[in-house]
């Protein structure tokens, strides 16, 4: 993967350098550089819960910059989310029923562990929460697992997955889901690491035990919080 050292100069990153490469490169793509202005107000800035708006060693970017992976598929009448594991009511839903639920409107910033920071994208979805409690899951449950096309998988811990801004999301900035970003639906967890957001998601499995993740066996974080810098394990 490329690493970024914040003493670096933007326009040699810009040049595409690649520094010390590091267990594995986890995409590629457009992008473009926030000013050094905006930069240094989202570092100022703190969120509600007393954060900074720009966690430690992240650089800003103007978009959503589309990782890669392996797509899935992106039509919706194709679309079915299987919600299973350690439940008494495991269900499957289509994008219809998927509609149906209760609808989160919700701007966030993103934090992508190759160090650029995307603010304010607006998504729209359903939360993880109201699935898990559609689902009745089960007091043994302690962790949840992101289940999307082609066997890519993230964990992350079930007290994480309840917070009220991670959602199974259907909606960026208004429309669908741009094809590289994971349609019709994708797993949002802002406050980790972006790869934890399961693109063309088709599973939500609760578990008992912790289940590392396509990106966690190799090589990176368990938790991937960005304030902690939870980048590598
Ligand atoms: N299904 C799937 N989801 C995935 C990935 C992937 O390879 N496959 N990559 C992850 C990584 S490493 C990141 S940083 C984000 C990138 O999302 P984006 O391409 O929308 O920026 O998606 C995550 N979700
Ligand atoms: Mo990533």
């Amino acid at each position: 993967m490329h690493e970024l050292k914040p003493s670096m100069g933007r326009r040699v990153f810009l040049g595409g350098l690649t520094v010390g490469t590091v267990i594995t490169i986890l995409g590629g793509g457009h992008y473009v550089l926030a000013s050094e202005e905006e930069e240094k107000k989202a570092r100022e800035t703190r969120r509600a819960d007393g954060r900074p708006r720009l966690p430690p060693g992240q650089y800003l970017l103007r978009n959503l910059r589309a990782m890669g992976g392996t797509e899935g598929d992106p039509s919706p009448g194709a679309f079915k989310l299987k919600v299973h594991g350690e439940v008494d009511a495991p269900f499957t839903i289509d994008f219809a029923e998927l509609l149906r639920m209760p609808q989160v409107d919700q701007t966030c910033d993103v934090h992508c562990v190759t160090k650029w920071t995307m603010l304010d994208a607006k998504w729209t979805g359903v939360r993880v929460a109201d699935l898990a409690a559609r689902a009745k899951v089960k007091p043994t449950a302690r962790y949840v697992v992101f289940e999307a096309a082609h066997g890519y998988t993230s964990n992350i811990p079930l007290r994480d997955a309840m917070q009220p801004n991670v959602l199974v999301a259907h909606k960026l900035n208004g429309g669908s889901i741009p094809r590289p970003h994971g349609p019709p639906v994708r797993a949002l967890v802002p406050d980790l690491y972006f790869w934890k957001s399961a693109k063309w998601l088709e599973g939500i499995k609760f578990v008992s035990r912790d289940e590392p993740g396509y990106w966690e066996t190799r090589g990176y974080h368990n938790h991937a919080d960005p304030w902690k810098e939870e980048r590598y394990g």
